[in-house]
């Protein structure tokens, strides 16, 4: 499937989820219903039609059936620059609590200056800039 990989990379753009944590019966494999969980969890809203489509290309054998192997293969794909756009949408979550879906850049910044993705303000600022748009300082979940 042509762009399939950098497609799924944008749709997982935000999950964190570990396999164990998701395996929710803990019998090894996920299922569909176990994905869609993990996605909506991490805060998803695509469609439904979507959804699907992230399963399949993750259960690369069609067998219905997301292995962790499947798993942790298609989390490894995802290029260096999601796993640090992941850590903002991390800190985003966290912060809002009151799921306003709005925090100021400002607020963005001072949580991601904590954490250990080893940029320094200039480079936050544009990947903050990059993942949610810069609309007048204001930091708007999509
Ligand atoms: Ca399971
Ligand atoms: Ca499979």
């Amino acid at each position: 499937m042509a762009g399939g990989d950098e497609w799924l990379s944008a749709q997982l753009k935000g999950v964190t989820a570990k396999f164990e944590e998701v395996d929710k019966d803990k019998n090894g494999s996920l299922t569909m219903m176990e994905v869609f969980d993990m996605l909506k969890a991490a805060g998803y809203r695509g469609r439904q039609s979507d959804l699907n489509r992230v399963f399949f290309e993750m259960d690369k054998n069609n067998d219905f059936q997301v292995t962790k192997e499947e798993f942790v293969k298609c989390f490894e794909k995802l290029p260096r620059p999601s796993r640090r756009e992941m850590a903002l949408w991390t800190a985003f979550k966290k912060m809002d609590k009151d799921g306003s879906g709005a925090l100021s850049k400002k607020e963005l910044m001072s949580q991601a200056v904590f954490m250990d993705v080893g940029m320094n303000d200039e480079e936050i600022s544009n990947l903050i800039d990059y993942v949610f748009g810069d609309s007048d300082g204001q930091v708007n979940r999509h």
